[in-house]
This record gives C-alpha cells, sequence and structure tokens, in this order.
C-alpha cells in the first residue's frame, strides 16, 4: 500500500514561527522522514498531530527581513515511501517598535508590516486580535520578557489609521529604563492563529526630562522627593532619608528653562506657594498661594540679622549624602519672588541651602543670605534682574529674581553630609517666593 498525499504544504505566513504540515488520504499508520532541512532556520522534531495530520515548528534564524524557506518530506507507511514533497514556508516581517522620550513620558510608535497592510488598508482590524504592549523590567542592561500585559489596543479606529500606531506610557519614573515590545495575533487562510511580535525596544534615557520644544516652559508637581534630591545631586553620590516639608504643590520640577529665558534648562523648584504660578507672563503684580505651612527655624536665623519677623509656607527638601568619589557639593540656582519691587524693604522672603547645618547659599563676596533685602534693585545690585508686570523679560510670573548663582562647599569622602534646601515666606504668607535649581543628571 502506498500512502496517498492528496494535499501537502499548505503555506503559513509567519514571522518567528513556521509551520508545515502533511495530510494523508484516510486514516491509518504513518511515519514521515524528512529530507533536505530548511535552509535559513532551525525545526523541531517532527510530531504526530493525530492518525492524518503531523506537524514541524519552524524558526527561522533572521526573521528581519522577508524570504522564503522549505523542506522536503516522505510519508513512508508499512516500509513502503512515498514520493518526495515539499512544503514551501514563507518568513514574513513582523511588526517594529520605537520608543521616544518626552517629558514624564514615554511615546511608543510602531509600524505593521505590509503585508498586513495589503489584506486591506482600512480593515486591518479584520486580521488584527489581542494588540498587546508589553512592558518589561530590565536587568543587567537586557530585556527580560514578561509575561503580564501592559496595555492593549482594541480600538478598530487606531489599529485601521497608521497615524494613530501611537502610545503614551505616562507611569515612567526618572533614570529608569524601560523596555517594551508589541504582539498581535492573526487569524491567517490557513485557520491556524499565529502571534506575531516586534523586537524589544529599549529607551536609555531619563524620561522625564527630556526636552520637548513644543510644551514651553512647564512645571510638574508629580514626581517624589527622592527623585528632586537625585535630581540636584546628579551621578556620585549616594541618597538616603530624603524629606519633605510643605505643601505638594510647592515642590517639583521644571523644563525647558531656556524658553523661560532662564539660564538653567532643567531643574528642581521649590517655592512658598505653588510653582505651577512660576510660570509666565507676569500678569498679576502678587500672584500667591496660602499654604498655610509652618515657618522653619533654620531660615528663621538666617534673617534674624536682618527682620524681626519669622517665616511662614516653608517648603524643605532634606537628604543625606554620601560619596567616595566627590569631594565637593554645588548647586547652581536662581531665586525669584513676587515681593519685588514694592515691597523689597518690607518683607524678606528667603532661600537657604544648608550642608552639614551652614548656609552655603550665599551672595558672593559679601557673605549676605539670599532673600529679598539682600539681592534687590538697589542691594546687591549686580545680582539682581527685574521682570516688569506686562513687559516680561522671562517668561515668569515673578517680578524679580537674581542672576545664576552657585553654591558649593568641598566635602569629605566617604563621610555621610546632610543637606537641606528650604525657601518660605516672610512675615505673611502671600506674594509667593521660588528657587530654580539646577539638575546635575544628564538629559538625552
Ligand atoms: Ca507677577
Ligand atoms: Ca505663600
Amino acid at each position: 500500500m502506498t500512502s496517498a498525499i492528496r494535499e501537502h504544504g499548505k503555506k503559513h505566513a509567519c514571522n518567528h514561527h513556521a509551520f508545515g504540515y502533511v495530510l494523508v488520504q484516510r486514516s491509518f499508520a504513518f511515519s514521515i522522514v524528512s529530507s533536505n532541512r530548511p535552509r535559513d532556520g532551525a525545526w523541531s522534531a517532527i510530531t504526530r498531530m493525530d492518525p492524518t495530520h503531523a506537524s514541524v515548528t519552524y524558526t527561522p534564524e533572521d526573521s528581519s527581513f522577508e524570504r522564503d524557506d522549505g523542506f522536503d518530506f516522505i510519508v513512508s507507511n508499512c516500509g513502503v515511501d512515498s514520493s518526495s514533497a515539499h512544503v514551501t514556508i514563507n518568513v514574513v516581517p513582523g511588526p517594529t517598535l520605537t520608543v521616544e522620550c518626552l517629558p514624564r513620558s514615554i511615546l511608543l510608535k510602531w509600524t505593521l508590516p505590509e503585508w498586513i497592510k495589503m489584506l486591506g488598508d482600512d480593515r486591518i482590524s479584520d486580521f488584527i486580535k489581542d494588540f498587546r504592549i508589553y512592558r518589561c523590567p530590565i536587568s543587567s542592561g537586557t530585556c527580560t520578557p514578561s509575561t503580564t500585559v501592559y496595555e492593549t489596543v482594541n480600538d478598530p479606529a487606531i489599529i485601521n489609521n497608521p497615524e494613530r500606531w501611537s502610545f503614551a506610557d505616562t507611569a515612567v519614573e526618572p533614570d529608569t529604563v524601560y523596555c517594551y515590545r508589541i504582539t498581535f495575533r492573526h487569524e491567517n487562510d490557513c485557520d491556524a492563529s499565529i502571534i506575531y511580535e516586534s523586537p524589544y525596544s529599549t529607551t536609555e534615557c531619563s524620561p522625564i526630562c527630556c526636552p520637548d520644544s513644543e510644551r514651553g516652559f512647564w512645571t510638574d508637581q508629580g514626581p517624589t522627593k527622592e527623585q528632586l534630591a537625585t535630581w540636584v545631586m546628579g551621578p556620585g553620590f549616594t541618597i538616603s532619608n530624603v524629606g519633605y516639608s510643605g505643601a505638594p504643590a510647592a515642590r517639583g520640577i521644571f523644563g525647558n528653562g531656556v524658553n523661560a529665558n532662564l539660564p538653567i534648562a532643567t531643574g528642581v523648584i521649590l517655592s512658598s506657594g505653588d510653582i505651577a504660578l512660576a510660570r509666565g507672563p507676569n500678569d498679576e503684580p502678587g500672584a500667591e498661594k496660602i499654604n498655610d505651612e509652618l515657618p522653619d527655624t533654620d531660615l528663621d536665623a538666617v534673617i534674624s540679622s536682618e527682620t524681626t519677623f519669622t517665616t511662614f509656607d516653608a517648603a524643605v527638601l532634606s537628604f543625606e549624602i554620601i560619596s567616595a568619589t566627590s569631594n565637593r557639593i554645588m548647586f547652581q540656582y536662581i531665586f525669584a519672588s513676587e515681593e519685588y519691587p514694592d515691597f523689597e524693604t518690607s518683607f524678606d522672603d528667603v532661600v537657604a541651602i544648608f550642608v552639614d547645618g551652614t548656609n552655603i547659599a550665599l551672595v558672593p563676596i559679601t557673605f549676605d543670605p539670599i532673600s529679598i533685602f539682600t539681592v534687590n534693585s538697589s542691594r546687591n545690585s549686580s545680582r539682581f534682574l527685574s521682570n516688569p508686570l506686562n513687559q516680561p523679560a522671562f517668561n515668569l510670573q515673578y517680578n524679580g529674581l537674581t542672576t545664576l548663582l552657585t553654591a558649593e562647599i568641598e566635602i569629605a569622602t566617604n563621610v555621610t553630609h546632610t543637606v537641606k534646601i528650604a525657601i518660605a515666606d516672610t512675615r505673611d504668607r502671600r506674594l509667593d517666593s521660588a528657587v530654580f535649581i539646577k539638575a546635575q543628571i544628564q538629559c538625552p
């Protein structure tokens, strides 16, 4: 008896895996002998599926280009071999994925292979099922495959419109590497359901600090206090025991500072009100937020030689650092306020940076602290810049600001030091002030 092969080599289109199968005429015992193994891929041992079917899994060596491969097979029964037959495997590309860093988000953009589009441009959703986005944790610089679906895309309006083939991942932390992959399932004309997947795509940037020229000057209250400490210190320091006291709206980050004419592109902002008020134009004489926050006694001490009043609405970021390599700490910062110009001799809002208890934020040469009384249009005026109402020199709400100032101090290596950055209103909680501190981390 000769096994009759009625049909063979049904063709499967697939990216990473493909299989051919043979169909024999009726049910009887048989075996399959392979010959002429695939040229560009590896295949599994032939597996009996049922009395009439057998399958083999094929994995192309390189799935990034489109080409055909195949193998020959012989079905034998009772020692009588059939003639050789050939299975063709059509290997086609799968989807591709790119990732782009934006402020506090990562934008994923994908493309689908041409063969999918040719199935019907505006009916792609008829052929694509279970479109999934996987976000994979990173370890040791490589992607760790995730089996947990991060996001699904089911909306035909998105799947059928190439201009909408994107997804913004906003749940990102700074200085964290993320890795993504997309997959979809295609039900093809061979009654098979095959999963297509993109290669992994990895970000290696600090997502939240990435410049976005279309966004203009921005502030963001989202980052944690630990992120703020990391931003102002930069690499080389181990940071611990981070604390923040003050209103949640009073601290955060800013970006595109150049858009506001600031000499700092990105950094941390602390204020005695709401950091969102920092954004220009300067269209109010006295923008303010009453936070009902407490004074800071260290700041009270800093201004005690200038005024008898105490502080209010303090915002205080504090932490400990240790470094094996850095014997110096440096901050570059700008102090800005709504107290200028009308109250520059009556309401002494203040900022200070304490390292191991010593205030290192001082007017150069003079050793004056940084406050409304010590830097203004008449005192230390070379350090002062006016931002008049409705004729903004800077795209900031604040009516005046200092030039870019530097606070630095030598420190011992391998010793824990305390850092405390504090700002507050003085005498009342009105007409807020802010400090812009340059980020020491690298942005792409
Ligand atoms: Ca103003
Ligand atoms: Ca206030």
